[in-house]
């Protein structure tokens, strides 16, 4: 099923040809920013050097700092009276990037919703339970208007509440929800403790974090939902960068709307198709905060292989952040990881919390995770042979001893949002 089924699958020469002329527009749209005016004459670069899409790779890189410095509105293209709604993503630290929606941005970015969801089969006859913040988040206000774009019938019940949230989906017969995996999982567990079956739901769009096969499994199972990754970031708008198709096998970028480009995180160096690393993009139809080669800072490989969907190229599944990424002993672990090999064990629990210490100059890691019941004796010999068989998997799987303990049912944390299950306590024994 496509919304705009022209554009989703223009020949690849029509879209080079449409994302070169977005691309010089792009760049004449960054001349009313004095970050790019500055960068772009330090680096000996004339927006109208840009002859052909390879000319890409001679321009500047934009990160998240960059941003940040530019607080609040130095990123802007258009005077401030055209811009009609701002968001801004919660920093850990500092001040949060801000940014910013001209009327048209708006009219974007909802028919790019209205393209995903109407992707996995959703119409006017779903149903739609959208379960995220719905402030300054973009998961909210972003799927919301593109739900509405369709047609659908549009519950904004933000989060919190899971009961009601559960009580909702049943008496209203809600189709098709969203929100964050870890949420996901949680409101399954509350289905589960109230005996409710959700039968009316046949879809669940997941994202604003990192999520793994084995969890996308679990969710089918629990929710009797078809589940489906959604990407995005809000300096790129927000959600409906990149989501699955029917296949499930990798994420469709809207490439009309977004150059892509991977490169080597360390080098800087673009890297070929079906090699992993940065994602870098470069948005061609933004117009209040026109962004040049944004480091993303997403893990992820273009696909070599065509879709049958017909369909431009895809990315493969977001594996974690360059920064989230863990460095413990020279190895490189990423929570994903983690994740894939705990829901493997049915002795154990879905939740789990990662500690890491410096003990003696080694970095220690320890994992926290819920036992289940239903696969535990109640012996202690058993508690042990469960530790053991995490602690050799996790081993198998990341090259790396960890220790392992055992926790009791429910007692570690739920999230609404998005899940934090790393605590890096390294700094403070440093
Ligand atoms: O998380 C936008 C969004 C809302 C996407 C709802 C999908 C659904 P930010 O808060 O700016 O925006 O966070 C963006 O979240 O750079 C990734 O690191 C991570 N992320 C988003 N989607 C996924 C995903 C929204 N499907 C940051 N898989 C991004 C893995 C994801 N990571």
């Amino acid at each position: 099923m496509f919304w705009n089924e022209k554009v989703e699958t223009l020949p690849e020469k029509d879209l080079q040809s449409l994302q070169l002329r977005r691309l010089k527009k792009t760049l004449s749209q960054v001349e009313n920013v004095e970050f790019y005016r500055k960068k772009l004459k330090n680096a000996g670069i004339r927006p109208r050097d840009v002859r052909t899409l390879d000319d890409l790779s001679k321009l500047p890189f934009t990160r998240k700092q960059d941003l940040r410095d530019g607080y609040p509105f130095g990123f802007f293209a258009v005077p401030l009276r055209k811009v009609v709604r701002i968001h801004t993503t919660s920093g850990t630290t500092g001040k949060p990037t801000v940014v910013g929606y001209t009327k048209k941005d708006l009219r974007t970015w909802a028919d790019l919703i209205a393209r995903n969801m109407t992707m996995v089969g959703l119409t006017d006859r779903d149903i739609f339970q959208n379960m995220v913040n719905y402030g300054m988040f973009t998961g909210g206000l972003g799927f919301h208007y593109g739900a509405e774009l369709i047609g659908m019938t549009v519950i904004p019940s933000a989060t919190g509440n899971t009961r009601r949230q559960i009580e909702m989906i049943r008496d209203f017969g809600v189709t098709a929800i969203h929100c964050t995996p870890s949420y996901a999982l949680h409101l399954a567990e509350v289905a589960e403790e109230v005996d409710t079956h959700l039968d009316s739901l046949t879809t669940g769009l997941f994202g604003a974090e990192p999520w793994s096969e084995p969890m996308r499994k679990e969710l089918e199972r629990k929710l009797g939902v078809t589940a489906y990754d959604s990407y995005g970031l809000s300096e790129l708008y927000g959600p409906g960068v990149a989501f699955e198709c029917p296949e499930r096998d990798g994420l469709h970028i809207w490439h009309d709307c977004y150059l892509v480009e991977i490169i080597d995180p360390v080098t800087g160096e673009v890297l070929g198709e079906g090699e992993r690393g940065e994602l870098v993009v470069t948005p061609l139809v933004k117009e209040a905060m026109p962004l040049i080669r944004y480091r993303t800072g997403d893990i992820t490989m273009l696909y070599e292989d065509d879709c049958p969907c017909g369909r431009a190229k895809k990315i493969a599944r977001i594996m974690g952040r360059s920064d989230d990424m863990l460095v413990i002993r020279g190895i490189n672990v990423f929570p994903s990881q983690i994740e894939h090999v705990l829901l493997g064990i049915p002795e154990v629990g879905n939740q789990f919390m990662v500690y890491v210490d410096r003990v003696n100059h080694l970095d220690e890691m320890t994992i926290d995770v819920e036992i289940n019941r239903n696969f535990f004796s109640g012996e202690l010999q058993d508690l042990a042979r469960i530790q053991k068989k995490v602690a050799k998997e996790l081993r198998d799987a990341l090259d790396l001893r960890t220790t392992v303990r055992l926790v009791e049912p429910g007692s570690l944390p739920r999230f609404e949002g998005k899940a934090k299950r790393v605590i890096d306590r390294r700094g403070d024994t440093l």
